[in-house]
Protein backbone atom coordinates (compact mmCIF):
# COMPACT_ATOMS: atom_id res chain seq x y z
CA UNK A 1 0.00 0.00 0.00
CA UNK A 2 3.06 2.32 1.26
CA UNK A 3 4.90 1.56 -2.12
CA UNK A 4 1.52 2.20 -4.82
CA UNK A 5 1.07 5.49 -2.66
CA UNK A 6 4.57 6.70 -3.49
CA UNK A 7 4.09 5.63 -6.99
CA UNK A 8 0.53 7.60 -7.18
CA UNK A 9 2.43 11.05 -5.87
CA UNK A 10 5.53 10.61 -7.95
CA UNK A 11 3.22 9.74 -11.07
CA UNK A 12 2.41 13.63 -10.79
CA UNK A 13 5.73 15.16 -10.65
CA UNK A 14 8.07 15.89 -14.16
CA UNK A 15 11.28 13.01 -13.55
CA UNK A 16 13.80 15.66 -14.06
CA UNK A 17 12.08 17.11 -10.79
CA UNK A 18 12.16 14.10 -9.34
CA UNK A 19 15.68 13.24 -9.45
CA UNK A 20 16.27 16.99 -7.62
CA UNK A 21 13.34 15.90 -4.78
CA UNK A 22 15.00 12.71 -4.29
CA UNK A 23 18.57 14.31 -3.82
CA UNK A 24 17.53 16.99 -2.04
CA UNK A 25 14.32 16.93 -0.16
CA UNK A 26 14.53 20.27 0.63
CA UNK A 27 13.94 21.62 -3.23
CA UNK A 28 10.54 20.34 -2.90
CA UNK A 29 10.07 23.00 -0.28
CA UNK A 30 7.62 25.94 -1.97
CA UNK A 31 8.44 29.72 -1.10
CA UNK A 32 5.96 30.27 1.63
CA UNK A 33 6.95 27.49 3.57
CA UNK A 34 10.36 28.95 4.36
CA UNK A 35 10.86 32.42 6.35
CA UNK A 36 13.95 34.52 6.94
CA UNK A 37 14.48 35.37 10.53
CA UNK A 38 15.83 38.49 11.63
CA UNK A 39 16.84 38.85 14.65
CA UNK A 40 17.16 42.15 16.85
CA UNK A 41 17.56 44.81 13.56
CA UNK A 42 18.12 47.27 16.18
CA UNK A 43 19.79 50.56 16.90
CA UNK A 44 21.72 49.36 20.21
CA UNK A 45 23.22 46.45 17.96
CA UNK A 46 23.85 47.87 14.46
CA UNK A 47 23.46 51.91 14.48
CA UNK A 48 26.35 54.12 14.72
CA UNK A 49 26.07 54.76 18.87
CA UNK A 50 24.09 52.04 20.12
CA UNK A 51 24.95 50.42 23.37
CA UNK A 52 26.44 47.58 21.46
CA UNK A 53 26.87 48.12 17.76
CA UNK A 54 30.40 48.72 18.85
CA UNK A 55 31.03 45.20 19.98
CA UNK A 56 29.96 43.69 16.98
CA UNK A 57 32.17 43.62 13.21
CA UNK A 58 31.39 46.00 10.59
CA UNK A 59 27.76 46.81 11.93
CA UNK A 60 26.56 49.23 8.87
CA UNK A 61 27.90 45.87 6.60
CA UNK A 62 25.90 44.02 8.50
CA UNK A 63 22.84 46.31 8.03
CA UNK A 64 23.06 46.28 4.67
CA UNK A 65 23.05 42.97 4.17
CA UNK A 66 19.91 42.11 6.39
CA UNK A 67 18.19 44.75 4.14
CA UNK A 68 19.47 42.54 1.11
CA UNK A 69 18.29 39.37 2.46
CA UNK A 70 14.80 41.02 3.51
CA UNK A 71 14.97 42.24 -0.66
CA UNK A 72 15.83 39.13 -1.68
CA UNK A 73 13.24 36.76 0.77
CA UNK A 74 10.55 38.92 -0.47
CA UNK A 75 11.22 39.00 -4.01
CA UNK A 76 10.82 35.12 -3.76
CA UNK A 77 7.88 34.94 -2.27
CA UNK A 78 9.30 33.89 1.15
CA UNK A 79 8.35 35.31 4.51
CA UNK A 80 9.65 37.49 6.43
CA UNK A 81 9.42 37.16 10.42
CA UNK A 82 11.03 40.01 12.73
CA UNK A 83 12.42 39.11 16.22
CA UNK A 84 12.83 42.78 18.22
CA UNK A 85 14.92 42.74 21.61
CA UNK A 86 13.31 44.15 24.73
CA UNK A 87 15.33 43.90 27.29
CA UNK A 88 13.94 46.61 29.77
CA UNK A 89 13.65 46.39 33.48
CA UNK A 90 9.94 46.55 33.53
CA UNK A 91 9.52 43.29 31.58
CA UNK A 92 9.49 41.39 35.13
CA UNK A 93 11.99 38.83 36.81
CA UNK A 94 10.85 36.44 34.40
CA UNK A 95 13.04 38.32 31.46
CA UNK A 96 16.65 39.83 30.88
CA UNK A 97 15.66 42.38 32.29
CA UNK A 98 18.78 44.56 31.29
CA UNK A 99 20.51 42.04 32.56
CA UNK A 100 22.74 41.48 28.87
CA UNK A 101 26.37 39.67 29.14
CA UNK A 102 28.15 43.24 29.67
CA UNK A 103 25.56 44.30 32.53
CA UNK A 104 24.50 47.97 30.09
CA UNK A 105 20.82 48.78 29.18
CA UNK A 106 20.30 47.87 25.94
CA UNK A 107 16.89 47.83 24.07
CA UNK A 108 15.06 49.09 26.46
CA UNK A 109 11.06 49.80 25.60
CA UNK A 110 10.66 53.49 23.96
CA UNK A 111 13.85 54.38 23.37
CA UNK A 112 16.30 55.28 20.10
CA UNK A 113 18.27 52.13 21.07
CA UNK A 114 15.14 49.73 20.71
CA UNK A 115 14.21 51.08 17.45
CA UNK A 116 14.53 49.16 14.13
CA UNK A 117 17.79 50.45 12.23
CA UNK A 118 17.24 53.18 9.36
CA UNK A 119 17.69 50.28 6.64
CA UNK A 120 15.00 48.16 7.42
CA UNK A 121 12.19 50.77 8.85
CA UNK A 122 10.12 51.39 5.89
CA UNK A 123 10.70 47.27 5.20
CA UNK A 124 10.00 46.27 8.75
CA UNK A 125 6.52 44.46 9.68
CA UNK A 126 4.95 45.17 6.52
CA UNK A 127 1.75 43.35 5.70
CA UNK A 128 1.98 39.49 5.79
CA UNK A 129 4.79 39.47 7.99
CA UNK A 130 5.57 37.91 10.86
CA UNK A 131 7.15 39.54 14.21
CA UNK A 132 7.59 38.60 17.92
CA UNK A 133 9.66 40.89 20.83
CA UNK A 134 11.75 38.47 22.64
CA UNK A 135 12.88 39.20 26.67
CA UNK A 136 15.56 36.49 25.87
CA UNK A 137 18.26 35.31 23.65
CA UNK A 138 16.47 32.84 22.20
CA UNK A 139 13.39 34.10 19.75
CA UNK A 140 11.22 31.35 20.71
CA UNK A 141 11.70 31.39 24.69
CA UNK A 142 8.25 32.40 26.02
CA UNK A 143 7.34 34.03 22.22
CA UNK A 144 4.57 32.73 20.02
CA UNK A 145 7.05 32.58 17.01
CA UNK A 146 6.88 28.91 16.97
CA UNK A 147 2.80 28.99 17.21
CA UNK A 148 3.01 31.88 14.61
CA UNK A 149 5.49 29.95 11.93
CA UNK A 150 3.32 26.48 12.18
CA UNK A 151 0.28 27.92 11.51
CA UNK A 152 1.87 30.13 8.39
CA UNK A 153 2.98 26.75 7.19
CA UNK A 154 6.43 27.92 7.74
CA UNK A 155 8.93 24.65 7.65
CA UNK A 156 12.70 26.37 6.95
CA UNK A 157 14.06 29.34 8.78
CA UNK A 158 16.73 31.40 6.86
CA UNK A 159 18.29 32.90 10.29
CA UNK A 160 20.35 36.32 9.93
CA UNK A 161 20.96 39.20 12.29
CA UNK A 162 22.94 39.77 15.58
CA UNK A 163 25.08 38.15 17.30
CA UNK A 164 26.12 35.21 15.71
CA UNK A 165 26.99 33.07 18.81
CA UNK A 166 24.24 34.95 20.81
CA UNK A 167 20.43 35.14 19.76
CA UNK A 168 21.18 33.34 16.20
CA UNK A 169 22.84 30.20 17.92
CA UNK A 170 20.23 30.52 20.73
CA UNK A 171 17.37 30.85 18.15
CA UNK A 172 18.56 28.65 15.46
CA UNK A 173 19.60 25.85 18.72
CA UNK A 174 15.75 26.09 19.99
CA UNK A 175 14.73 25.66 16.50
CA UNK A 176 16.73 23.04 15.56
CA UNK A 177 15.28 21.23 18.74
CA UNK A 178 11.60 22.01 17.46
CA UNK A 179 12.45 20.45 14.17
CA UNK A 180 12.87 23.45 11.62
CA UNK A 181 15.34 22.97 9.04
CA UNK A 182 17.50 26.10 9.52
CA UNK A 183 19.68 27.52 7.39
CA UNK A 184 21.97 30.60 8.51
CA UNK A 185 23.22 33.55 6.22
CA UNK A 186 26.66 33.43 7.18
CA UNK A 187 27.81 37.33 5.49
CA UNK A 188 24.46 38.33 6.89
CA UNK A 189 25.00 37.99 10.76
CA UNK A 190 27.76 39.41 12.63
CA UNK A 191 29.68 38.65 16.35
CA UNK A 192 32.10 40.82 18.31
CA UNK A 193 34.74 39.15 16.75
CA UNK A 194 35.77 36.71 13.78
CA UNK A 195 36.78 34.45 15.97
CA UNK A 196 33.61 34.17 17.67
CA UNK A 197 31.53 34.55 14.86
CA UNK A 198 33.55 31.42 13.03
CA UNK A 199 33.30 29.45 16.45
CA UNK A 200 29.48 29.97 16.47
CA UNK A 201 28.91 28.92 12.30
CA UNK A 202 30.94 25.53 13.15
CA UNK A 203 28.77 24.71 16.47
CA UNK A 204 25.61 26.22 14.10
CA UNK A 205 26.80 23.23 11.42
CA UNK A 206 27.51 20.89 14.68
CA UNK A 207 23.26 21.27 15.40
CA UNK A 208 22.31 20.41 12.05
CA UNK A 209 22.01 24.14 10.41
CA UNK A 210 23.48 24.43 7.04
CA UNK A 211 25.18 27.62 6.69
CA UNK A 212 25.22 29.38 3.44
CA UNK A 213 25.39 33.00 1.82
CA UNK A 214 23.59 35.81 0.48
CA UNK A 215 24.29 34.71 -2.92
CA UNK A 216 23.05 31.69 -2.47
CA UNK A 217 20.02 32.92 -0.78
CA UNK A 218 19.55 34.76 -3.87
CA UNK A 219 20.39 31.52 -6.09
CA UNK A 220 17.52 29.78 -4.56
CA UNK A 221 15.40 30.45 -7.46
CA UNK A 222 15.31 30.34 -11.12
CA UNK A 223 13.64 33.74 -11.09
CA UNK A 224 15.84 37.07 -11.16
CA UNK A 225 15.86 38.99 -8.14
CA UNK A 226 17.48 42.45 -7.84
CA UNK A 227 18.87 44.60 -5.40
CA UNK A 228 18.53 48.22 -5.25
CA UNK A 229 20.42 51.21 -3.81
CA UNK A 230 23.59 50.13 -3.75
CA UNK A 231 26.74 51.97 -3.70
CA UNK A 232 25.66 55.66 -3.99
CA UNK A 233 22.23 54.63 -4.27
CA UNK A 234 22.27 54.05 -8.39
CA UNK A 235 23.46 51.06 -8.62
CA UNK A 236 21.99 47.73 -8.74
CA UNK A 237 22.55 43.63 -8.31
CA UNK A 238 20.57 41.55 -10.95
CA UNK A 239 21.05 37.61 -9.83
CA UNK A 240 19.85 35.01 -11.50
CA UNK A 241 19.81 36.53 -15.32
CA UNK A 242 21.06 34.31 -17.73
CA UNK A 243 17.94 31.72 -17.32
CA UNK A 244 16.87 32.13 -20.87
CA UNK A 245 19.98 31.46 -22.54
CA UNK A 246 18.88 27.79 -21.41
CA UNK A 247 22.44 27.23 -19.63
CA UNK A 248 22.59 25.49 -16.30
CA UNK A 249 23.91 27.13 -13.49
CA UNK A 250 27.71 26.87 -14.33
CA UNK A 251 27.68 26.13 -17.80
CA UNK A 252 27.65 29.52 -19.05
CA UNK A 253 31.14 29.69 -17.11
CA UNK A 254 32.78 26.76 -18.99
CA UNK A 255 31.16 27.84 -22.07
CA UNK A 256 33.15 31.51 -21.34
CA UNK A 257 36.03 30.12 -20.30
CA UNK A 258 36.83 27.63 -23.89
CA UNK A 259 35.03 30.47 -26.26
CA UNK A 260 37.29 33.32 -24.87
CA UNK A 261 40.74 33.85 -25.85
CA UNK A 262 42.46 34.67 -22.53
CA UNK A 263 45.71 37.03 -22.81
CA UNK A 264 48.30 38.28 -20.35
CA UNK A 265 48.05 42.10 -19.57
CA UNK A 266 50.95 44.00 -18.57
CA UNK A 267 50.27 47.29 -16.35
CA UNK A 268 53.68 49.29 -14.77
CA UNK A 269 55.76 46.32 -16.18
CA UNK A 270 53.83 43.24 -14.18
CA UNK A 271 51.60 41.19 -15.34
CA UNK A 272 48.22 41.96 -14.22
CA UNK A 273 46.56 39.49 -11.54
CA UNK A 274 44.01 38.04 -14.26
CA UNK A 275 44.08 36.75 -17.80
CA UNK A 276 42.20 39.27 -19.80
CA UNK A 277 40.72 39.72 -23.46
CA UNK A 278 38.88 42.41 -24.88
CA UNK A 279 35.48 42.51 -27.38
CA UNK A 280 33.33 44.89 -29.14
CA UNK A 281 31.49 45.65 -31.90
CA UNK A 282 33.64 46.21 -34.80
CA UNK A 283 32.18 47.54 -37.86
CA UNK A 284 34.64 47.37 -41.00
CA UNK A 285 38.38 48.64 -39.62
CA UNK A 286 36.65 50.75 -36.87
CA UNK A 287 36.12 49.60 -33.07
CA UNK A 288 34.84 51.31 -29.89
CA UNK A 289 38.24 52.58 -28.15
CA UNK A 290 38.51 52.47 -24.30
CA UNK A 291 41.34 54.12 -22.65
CA UNK A 292 42.50 53.91 -18.98
CA UNK A 293 46.00 53.49 -17.35
CA UNK A 294 47.60 50.34 -19.03
CA UNK A 295 50.75 49.54 -20.36
CA UNK A 296 49.08 47.78 -22.91
CA UNK A 297 46.07 46.13 -23.61
CA UNK A 298 45.19 42.99 -26.06
CA UNK A 299 44.02 43.54 -29.17
CA UNK A 300 40.50 43.47 -29.65
CA UNK A 301 38.05 40.83 -31.20
CA UNK A 302 34.28 41.17 -32.67
CA UNK A 303 31.84 39.65 -29.80
CA UNK A 304 32.31 35.56 -29.42
CA UNK A 305 28.50 34.34 -30.00
CA UNK A 306 28.25 33.79 -26.26
CA UNK A 307 29.50 37.28 -24.95
CA UNK A 308 27.12 38.25 -27.62
CA UNK A 309 23.98 36.39 -26.30
CA UNK A 310 24.67 37.71 -22.71
CA UNK A 311 25.21 41.16 -23.79
CA UNK A 312 21.95 41.09 -25.45
CA UNK A 313 20.70 39.98 -22.46
CA UNK A 314 22.37 42.59 -20.19
CA UNK A 315 21.10 45.25 -22.17
CA UNK A 316 17.82 44.44 -21.72
CA UNK A 317 18.82 45.52 -17.88
CA UNK A 318 20.63 48.56 -18.93
CA UNK A 319 18.22 50.34 -21.45
CA UNK A 320 21.32 51.40 -23.29
CA UNK A 321 23.79 49.78 -25.99
CA UNK A 322 26.82 48.33 -24.75
CA UNK A 323 29.68 48.01 -27.61
CA UNK A 324 32.42 47.31 -25.40
CA UNK A 325 33.27 44.09 -23.24
CA UNK A 326 36.90 43.49 -21.07
CA UNK A 327 36.74 39.88 -19.78
CA UNK A 328 38.30 39.13 -17.12
CA UNK A 329 39.35 35.45 -15.78
CA UNK A 330 40.22 35.12 -11.92
CA UNK A 331 41.86 31.79 -12.05
CA UNK A 332 41.42 31.66 -8.34
CA UNK A 333 40.24 33.42 -4.93
CA UNK A 334 44.26 34.29 -4.88
CA UNK A 335 43.19 36.72 -8.76
CA UNK A 336 42.47 39.98 -7.43
CA UNK A 337 41.72 43.33 -8.89
CA UNK A 338 42.62 46.68 -6.93
CA UNK A 339 40.88 49.53 -5.81
CA UNK A 340 39.96 51.64 -8.25
CA UNK A 341 37.41 54.04 -10.16
CA UNK A 342 36.71 53.26 -14.17
CA UNK A 343 37.87 55.86 -16.19
CA UNK A 344 34.86 57.95 -17.86
CA UNK A 345 36.92 59.82 -20.64
CA UNK A 346 35.44 57.27 -23.26
CA UNK A 347 31.66 56.56 -21.73
CA UNK A 348 28.48 58.07 -22.90
CA UNK A 349 27.07 59.52 -20.47
CA UNK A 350 24.56 59.05 -18.45
CA UNK A 351 25.38 54.75 -18.72
CA UNK A 352 26.20 52.35 -16.81
CA UNK A 353 28.84 50.07 -16.39
CA UNK A 354 28.01 46.21 -16.04
CA UNK A 355 29.88 43.61 -14.74
CA UNK A 356 28.22 40.33 -15.78
CA UNK A 357 29.91 37.20 -13.12
CA UNK A 358 30.07 33.95 -14.17
CA UNK A 359 31.56 30.84 -11.68
CA UNK A 360 32.77 31.64 -8.31
CA UNK A 361 30.98 34.00 -6.22
CA UNK A 362 33.48 37.14 -5.07
CA UNK A 363 32.75 40.59 -3.44
CA UNK A 364 32.99 43.64 -5.11
CA UNK A 365 33.87 46.55 -2.29
CA UNK A 366 32.65 49.92 -2.90
CA UNK A 367 34.73 52.18 -0.32
CA UNK A 368 34.87 55.79 -0.08
CA UNK A 369 37.45 57.57 -1.64
CA UNK A 370 37.09 59.93 1.82
CA UNK A 371 38.34 57.86 4.34
CA UNK A 372 35.50 57.28 6.55
CA UNK A 373 33.07 59.38 4.65
CA UNK A 374 30.43 56.43 4.25
CA UNK A 375 31.02 52.68 5.39
CA UNK A 376 32.33 50.17 2.89
CA UNK A 377 29.88 48.10 1.09
CA UNK A 378 30.47 44.42 0.31
CA UNK A 379 28.45 43.23 -2.39
CA UNK A 380 28.55 39.26 -3.39
CA UNK A 381 28.73 38.59 -6.83
CA UNK A 382 27.24 35.25 -7.60
CA UNK A 383 27.00 33.82 -10.91
CA UNK A 384 24.75 34.18 -13.30
CA UNK A 385 24.62 37.83 -11.64
CA UNK A 386 25.08 41.20 -13.26
CA UNK A 387 25.86 44.22 -11.58
CA UNK A 388 25.28 47.65 -12.82
CA UNK A 389 26.94 50.49 -11.76
CA UNK A 390 25.84 53.89 -12.13
CA UNK A 391 28.45 56.84 -12.70
CA UNK A 392 28.04 58.34 -9.09
CA UNK A 393 28.93 55.53 -7.50
CA UNK A 394 31.99 55.24 -9.58
CA UNK A 395 32.84 59.01 -8.83
CA UNK A 396 31.94 58.50 -5.04
CA UNK A 397 33.92 55.33 -4.19
CA UNK A 398 36.62 53.20 -5.46
CA UNK A 399 35.83 49.51 -6.55
CA UNK A 400 37.74 46.86 -5.26
CA UNK A 401 37.65 42.45 -5.30
CA UNK A 402 40.19 41.42 -3.13
CA UNK A 403 42.15 37.96 -2.88
CA UNK A 404 40.35 35.47 -0.35
CA UNK A 405 41.23 31.99 0.69
CA UNK A 406 44.08 30.11 1.00
CA UNK A 407 45.14 27.97 -1.81
CA UNK A 408 45.18 27.84 -6.02
CA UNK A 409 42.45 25.64 -5.92
CA UNK A 410 40.29 27.72 -5.32
CA UNK A 411 37.75 27.90 -7.65
CA UNK A 412 37.93 30.52 -11.27
CA UNK A 413 35.68 33.32 -11.59
CA UNK A 414 34.62 34.87 -14.84
CA UNK A 415 33.74 38.86 -15.11
CA UNK A 416 32.43 40.63 -18.54
CA UNK A 417 32.85 44.10 -17.86
CA UNK A 418 30.51 45.81 -20.64
CA UNK A 419 30.55 49.86 -21.76
CA UNK A 420 28.83 52.20 -23.94
CA UNK A 421 31.53 53.73 -25.59
CA UNK A 422 31.64 56.85 -27.33
CA UNK A 423 34.99 56.91 -28.91
CA UNK A 424 36.06 55.14 -32.11
CA UNK A 425 39.50 54.01 -33.25
CA UNK A 426 39.81 53.26 -37.20
CA UNK A 427 42.71 50.46 -37.45
CA UNK A 428 43.54 51.29 -40.77
CA UNK A 429 43.63 55.05 -40.52
CA UNK A 430 44.66 55.49 -36.92
CA UNK A 431 41.73 58.55 -36.42
CA UNK A 432 40.02 58.70 -33.14
CA UNK A 433 36.99 60.48 -32.85
CA UNK A 434 33.96 60.51 -30.45
CA UNK A 435 33.36 61.28 -26.93
CA UNK A 436 36.88 61.37 -25.80
CA UNK A 437 38.38 62.89 -28.49
CA UNK A 438 38.92 66.83 -29.79
CA UNK A 439 37.58 65.71 -32.98
CA UNK A 440 34.13 64.68 -32.56
CA UNK A 441 33.80 63.32 -36.26
CA UNK A 442 35.89 61.23 -38.23
CA UNK A 443 36.78 63.84 -41.01
CA UNK A 444 38.25 66.22 -38.25
CA UNK A 445 39.84 63.01 -36.89
CA UNK A 446 41.58 63.01 -40.35
CA UNK A 447 42.32 66.21 -40.36
CA UNK A 448 44.39 66.10 -37.25
CA UNK A 449 46.03 62.96 -38.70
CA UNK A 450 46.71 64.98 -41.61
CA UNK A 451 48.36 68.22 -39.72
CA UNK A 452 50.31 66.28 -37.75
CA UNK A 453 52.16 64.59 -40.54
CA UNK A 454 53.47 68.25 -41.10
CA UNK A 455 55.45 68.30 -38.06
CA UNK A 456 58.66 66.73 -37.90
CA UNK A 457 60.00 64.04 -35.54
CA UNK A 458 61.03 65.90 -32.48
CA UNK A 459 57.56 68.22 -32.83
CA UNK A 460 55.47 64.95 -33.01
CA UNK A 461 56.76 63.19 -30.14
CA UNK A 462 56.81 66.39 -27.85
CA UNK A 463 53.00 66.73 -28.68
CA UNK A 464 52.09 63.10 -28.50
CA UNK A 465 54.08 63.21 -24.91
CA UNK A 466 51.97 66.58 -23.73
CA UNK A 467 48.91 64.81 -24.46
CA UNK A 468 49.69 61.60 -23.24
CA UNK A 469 51.21 63.61 -19.45
CA UNK A 470 47.93 65.25 -19.63
CA UNK A 471 45.92 62.28 -20.49
CA UNK A 472 47.57 60.38 -17.57
CA UNK A 473 46.93 63.45 -15.04
CA UNK A 474 43.22 64.01 -15.37
CA UNK A 475 43.11 59.81 -15.49
CA UNK A 476 44.86 60.24 -11.75
CA UNK A 477 42.26 62.83 -10.71
CA UNK A 478 39.32 60.90 -12.03
CA UNK A 479 40.92 57.66 -9.84
CA UNK A 480 40.99 59.63 -6.34
CA UNK A 481 38.27 62.89 -6.71
CA UNK A 482 34.91 62.39 -5.59
CA UNK A 483 33.64 65.35 -6.62
CA UNK A 484 35.62 64.61 -10.07
CA UNK A 485 33.94 66.83 -13.23
CA UNK A 486 34.38 64.49 -16.34
CA UNK A 487 34.07 67.97 -18.18
CA UNK A 488 37.74 67.84 -17.46
CA UNK A 489 38.25 65.47 -19.55
CA UNK A 490 37.30 67.81 -22.76
CA UNK A 491 38.66 68.53 -25.50
CA UNK A 492 39.84 65.02 -25.36
CA UNK A 493 42.82 62.91 -26.80
CA UNK A 494 43.54 61.66 -29.94
CA UNK A 495 46.97 59.07 -28.20
CA UNK A 496 45.40 55.42 -28.22
CA UNK A 497 47.32 54.91 -24.75
CA UNK A 498 50.27 56.18 -22.65
CA UNK A 499 53.03 54.65 -24.99
CA UNK A 500 54.59 58.25 -25.89
CA UNK A 501 55.47 58.13 -21.76
CA UNK A 502 57.60 55.04 -21.97
CA UNK A 503 61.08 55.85 -20.25
CA UNK A 504 59.99 58.62 -17.97
CA UNK A 505 56.35 60.83 -16.57
CA UNK A 506 54.55 57.39 -16.37
O1 LIG B 1 35.71 41.68 -12.17
C1 LIG B 1 34.89 42.54 -11.98
O2 LIG B 1 33.69 42.29 -11.83
C2 LIG B 1 35.33 43.98 -11.81
C3 LIG B 1 36.21 44.46 -12.93
C4 LIG B 1 36.60 45.88 -12.77
O3 LIG B 1 36.44 46.51 -11.75
C5 LIG B 1 37.23 46.59 -13.90
O4 LIG B 1 37.60 45.95 -14.88
O5 LIG B 1 37.35 47.83 -13.82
Amino acid sequence: MGVAAVCLSWATVDPSDAVAIWLDPSLAMKPTETALVVIDPQNDFLAEGGAFSKRHMAPSQCADALAWSVSIARQQGRKVCWVLSDYSASAGDRALAGETHTGAPCCVEGTWGAAVIDALVSEHSRAGDLSVVKRWYSAFRETTLDASLRSAGVRRLIVCGVATNVCVLATARAARALGYEVWVLRDATVAGTAGKHTAALRELEGLGCSVRSIAELAMDSADEVVLRGLGSGDSALHCNVFGALGADRGALFDTLAHEIEWNVMMHRGGEVPRRVAIQGAIEGSVEPLYRHPADEQPVMVSFSPTVDAIRRAVEARTGHPLNHCLAQLYRTGRDWISAHSDKTLDLERPSFVVNASFGRTRTMLFEPKVKGAVATQKVPLPDGSVLLMGLGTNRERFHEIKQEGQSDDDGPRISLTFRWIGTFYDRETRAVWGVGSPAKTQPEALAILARRRELDGAALRAELHDESLRMLRVFREENVDPSFDAAKYQPGFTVLDLSALEGGDA
